[in-house]
């Protein structure tokens, strides 16, 4: 069972990497403010995850610069556990104002992000 769940990953993979987004371009000025707010995110993810490639897809296609962590390996697991609640990927942590969001499920990873673009870009999708 490990085993095909482990083909399945390298298919998704594969997939993946031949049919990659194309990436929004913009301004160097506007990407660099986007960059600034992406600097508060990371994405705690699973390489071959199907939900977890979701959301990178919706970040390439966005051309949004977010750090990604590996959440099999610590110190990432164990912080996703005890302070996002819960050992479910993709996750993406906002640290906001000294504090951290752990905001969970792919789709409303997707929307928070979408929230984050320039409104002249989401009227265009
Ligand atoms: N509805 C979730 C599903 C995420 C999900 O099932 N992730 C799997 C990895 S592919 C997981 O972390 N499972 C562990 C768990 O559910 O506790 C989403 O869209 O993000």
């Amino acid at each position: 069972m490990s085993f095909v769940r482990w083909i399945l990953g390298r298919l998704i993979l594969l997939f993946n990497a031949l049919f990659a987004p194309k990436r929004t371009r913009r301004t160097p000025e506007l990407q660099a403010k986007l960059d600034q707010a992406t600097q508060h995110y990371r994405l705690y993810q699973y390489p071959a995850c199907p939900f977890c490639v979701k959301v990178r897809r919706a970040l390439r296609r966005h051309n949004l610069n977010v750090a990604l962590v590996d959440a099999k390996q610590d110190p990432h697991r164990s912080e996703l556990q005890n302070q996002g609640g819960r050992l479910m990927v993709p996750c993406l942590r906002i640290d906001e104002a000294g504090t951290s969001r752990w905001l969970y499920e792919s789709s409303d990873i997707i929307a928070f992000l979408q929230q984050q673009l320039p409104q002249h870009e989401l009227a265009a999708k």
